[in-house]
């Protein structure tokens, strides 16, 4: 009779998530997978993640670890194995071959080319399969790989630095520094743990900022960086443009800009991607991202300013709020966290759900949810 969730499957698919965890940011276009394989007298026979850039899958350097001890192992997976042959074989067809007894699989994978036959094929094998342990965990994982294959877009952390009144800036244009060195450290490890760093043309031009990773140790994580500047006024020394041949640099814009201009960000490295206007005559957001979602981003962490915020909040694509706030208070004539966004009655705004609070140095770190 097949055995039911113990005490064991949750801590090792727990165990499974946190090794999955360590590939965000660094395996695009793919998921984050971890994978344990534990024999059957109950010790870690081989653990594995999917390694940068996607590969290879967690599950294949998990049985490299464990070698011939993966027989009659239980492989504890963090999303479905997969069953297509890319450029290597299927990981379902790998755990079979080891000859593993059993799998405890969190949730299944959505790609078509995979979405059941992994698992199915482990059960034809005569696999015992069970699912659903860690299912909330796994979803929240792979959050930003889900969103791109069932909206064809990345998923948005909107990532703020506030005072308690949500400002972000004196109206004279100060902002460094809000939060502390706690919260920026923590902000830099977003970086890390994120596809790509968005910034709208306001706030390239006025922080010029770098948008790496500089946390000791993570300094290689750095992400894509993406400026949205329709009308292609970034200068050609910024920190964003000179240095796109170090760390890659893309440039949403709309289409139609001038061709000496374009030309130029080209020559310097910068990935040039044209979209149509929205409404207001800036790039459509849903445009943009779609187009990251076909270059294959799966998370991007948008760091401001006012009206990107606006243009991403209005459009409803803001999907996660990091919101470090410090314990001041600037007053109505600081530079608010979001331009206007046509907000009438209460019923227009934009609803989150929290999901923490953590203090962070003398600020805290609220993570929200979008909820509607
Ligand atoms: C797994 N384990 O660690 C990952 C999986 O282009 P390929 O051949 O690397 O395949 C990419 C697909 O494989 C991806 O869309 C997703 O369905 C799955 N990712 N599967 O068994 C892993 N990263
Ligand atoms: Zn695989």
């Amino acid at each position: 009779m097949a055995r039911t969730v113990d005490a064991a499957d949750i801590r090792y698919m727990q165990m499974a998530l946190g090794l999955a965890r360590r590939g965000l940011g660094t395996v695009w276009p793919n998921p984050a997978v971890g994978c344990v394989l534990v024999d059957p007298q109950g010790r870690v026979a081989g653990r594995g993640w999917t390694q940068p850039g996607g590969r290879p899958h967690a599950e294949a350097e998990a049985l490299a670890r464990a070698g011939a001890r993966a027989r009659g192992a239980t492989a504890y997976v963090s999303l479905e194995p997969c069953s297509h042959r890319g450029e290597t074989p299927p990981c379902a067809d790998r755990l079979i071959e080891a000859g593993i007894a059993r799998a405890v699989i969190a949730i299944s994978d959505p790609d078509e080319r995979v979405s059941g036959s992994g698992i199915a094929g482990l059960e034809r094998a005569g696999i015992e399969v069970l699912t659903g342990v860690g299912t909330a965990a796994a979803t929240e994982v792979n959050a930003g790989f889900l969103r791109r294959v069932e909206d064809g877009r990345p998923l948005v952390t909107l990532k703020v630095a506030t005072t308690l009144d949500g400002r972000i800036a004196t109206h004279a244009g100060e902002s460094r520094w809000i939060t502390g060195e706690v919260a920026r450290g923590w902000a830099h490890f977003l970086r890390a743990s994120h596809d790509a760093v968005m910034v709208g043309l306001g706030t390239a031009i006025a922080d010029d900022p770098r948008l790496t990773c500089r946390l000791p140790g993570l300094e290689d994580r750095s992400p894509i960086r993406v400026v949205v500047d329709g009308r292609l006024r970034l200068p050609l020394t910024s920190q964003i443009v000179a240095g796109a041949r170090e760390t890659p640099s893309w440039m949403v814009t709309l289409a139609g800009g001038e061709a000496r201009r374009r030309d130029a960000f080209i020559e310097s490295g910068v990935e040039m991607i044209e979209v149509k206007a929205g409404a207001d005559d800036n790039p459509d957001m849903g445009l943009a991202l779609a187009a990251l979602g076909d270059r294959g981003l799966t998370r991007v962490l948008v760091e401001g300013g006012g009206k990107l915020a606006a243009a991403l909040l209005k459009a409803r694509l803001v999907d996660r709020l990091a919101w470090f706030r410090s314990p001041d208070i600037m007053g109505g004539d600081g530079v608010p966290v979001a331009e206007a966004f046509g907000v009438d009655a209460l019923t227009d705004m934009v609803t989150f759900t929290r999901l923490s609070i953590v203090e962070a140095g003398d600020d805290i770190l609220e993570t929200y949810t979008f909820s509607g």
